[in-house]
């Protein structure tokens, strides 16, 4: 079937920022819309995100050059085309780009459209859209593996001002055995850290993906209250519930001074330090993986850690691999690190998103299927983790609307597969 249309316009996402929204038309009348997210801790080698920069509207972060160059460029060069064909589809977009970070077109405007193509050809052979991703990967379709949930329930760094330096406490139901009673066992967890928050006087309001924000004054104190909601909810902590942890260690790395700067701690610690104080949490609380936990070109350090701590930690490279095949072929080759963080906007197409995870798994690394700080109410992640099977994903704390979407999504996907539904096991073990 070929595509007829493709018009984008510019949209918000959940932090009332513009975004790229494309809804893509085929000759038989079949229409579908994806919407792009968008990041506050972004890495510096992430693909482009084109913003307006015209400090006159929405303080320069508008899109509508971006939306412009979908409507303008691209739509025309793949109207009349067949639309299953993804891979030709988005190098064909890569080549009316033209640059290695997609700097012209833009990141926003390439997935908006891109994500849109997975989409239509679902719609239009009339398949539920994860079927179509695991086609795309060529995986069966027959039986899927339902993914564990990282859910952020403290929320700090750039997405909770006055709140913790590091970025997210997630918890991690490894234990659980379906999506629906992982999503369960972190809700009456979140629930049951807001009621310990406020008898201990500490604020419940939210940072930007749903979790809660108090100001603790260090970055240990929210494992222990993590720690006191699991069993307060009744779970056992490492074994229905571990933790995970996303530091973004980038955005407290002082590059002048080459240390990590915990600011509500008011201490400088150095790389080897830094691993230090994660093993040392290692052996008092039960984290599981830890994204993130030295800054985007501290390639040393990843590798320092991943000898150390990687046989029993998943240790995940978000900025430091951005969801690129080339960075990950680095970290793989070096052994930095031992698992991705797939976000699709980091590198801008389904089909190298798809690439980047295929060469994770050939190598043994595992992935974890992200959403972005700044979201909206498109659930593509939902299924695509599901069609590409890795098994893991990290979409938000159990509040907010664009970030409950992915997970009732999920459930929605679980009950339709029913037997053909398995949950996840978590690969390391402590
Ligand atoms: C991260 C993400 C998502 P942002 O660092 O992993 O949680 O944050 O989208 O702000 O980069
Ligand atoms: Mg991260």
């Amino acid at each position: 079937m070929k595509i007829a249309q493709i018009v984008a316009q510019e949209i918000l996402d959940s932090r009332g920022n513009p975004t790229v929204l494309t809804t893509l038309t085929l000759e038989d009348g079949t229409r579908v819309q994806s919407a792009v997210p968008s990041g506050a801790s972004t890495g510096s080698h992430e693909a482009v995100e084109l913003r307006d920069g015209d400090q006159k509207r929405f303080g320069g972060k508008g899109v509508l050059q971006a939306v412009a160059n979908v409507n303008a460029v691209i739509a025309p060069a793949l109207i009349g085309e067949e639309v299953d064909n993804q891979q030709f589809l988005d190098r064909k977009m890569l080549a009316l780009d033209g640059t290695a970070n997609k700097g012209k077109l833009g990141a926003n405007a390439i997935l908006s459209v891109s994500m849109a193509i997975t989409k239509a050809v679902a719609a239009q052979k009339n398949i539920p859209l994860y079927q179509h991703v695991a086609e795309l990967f060529g995986r069966p379709t027959d039986r899927y593996v339902m993914p564990i949930p990282m859910m952020n329930v403290l929320n700090g760094g750039k997405h909770a001002i006055k709140s913790s330096d590091m970025q997210e406490f997630m918890l991690f139901p490894l234990g659980r055995g379906s999506i629906c009673e992982a999503v369960r066992a972190g809700a009456e967890t979140f629930h049951a850290l807001g009621k310990i928050l406020k008898d201990k006087g500490f604020a419940t309001t939210v940072g930007d993906e749903g979790g809660y924000a108090p100001s603790l004054g260090n970055n240990e104190a929210p494992l222990q209250l993590m720690v006191e909601a699991i069993q307060g909810a009744g779970y056992r902590p490492g074994i229905d519930i571990g933790i995970a942890l996303d530091p973004a260690a980038t955005e407290f790395y002082d590059s002048t001074a080459g240390k990590y700067h915990l600011a509500t701690e008011n201490i400088h610690l150095t790389s080897e330090q830094m691993i230090d104080k994660y093993a040392d949490w290692l052996k008092r609380y039960p984290i599981v993986s830890i994204e993130d936990g030295l800054a985007e070109d501290d390639w040393d350090g990843f590798v320092t850690k991943t000898a150390r701590l990687g046989e029993h930690l998943q240790i995940v490279g978000d900025d430091l691999f951005v969801t690129n095949p080339e960075r990950l072929q680095r970290g793989i080759e070096l052994r930095a690190g031992n698992s991705i963080l797939i976000k699709l906007n980091q590198i801008g197409s389904v089909s190298e998103t798809i690439e980047a995870i295929n060469l994770a798994r050939a190598h043994g690394y595992t992935a974890v299927v992200s959403h972005r700080s700044g979201e909206t109410a498109d659930t593509f992640i939902a299924d695509f983790v599901v069609g590409a099977g890795t098994g893991q994903i990290k979409t938000g704390s159990a509040s907010r609307s664009e970030r409950i979407a992915k997970y009732n999504r999920l459930m929605m996907i679980e009950r339709e597969l029913g037997e053909r539904a398995e949950y996840a096991t978590f690969p390391f073990k402590r």
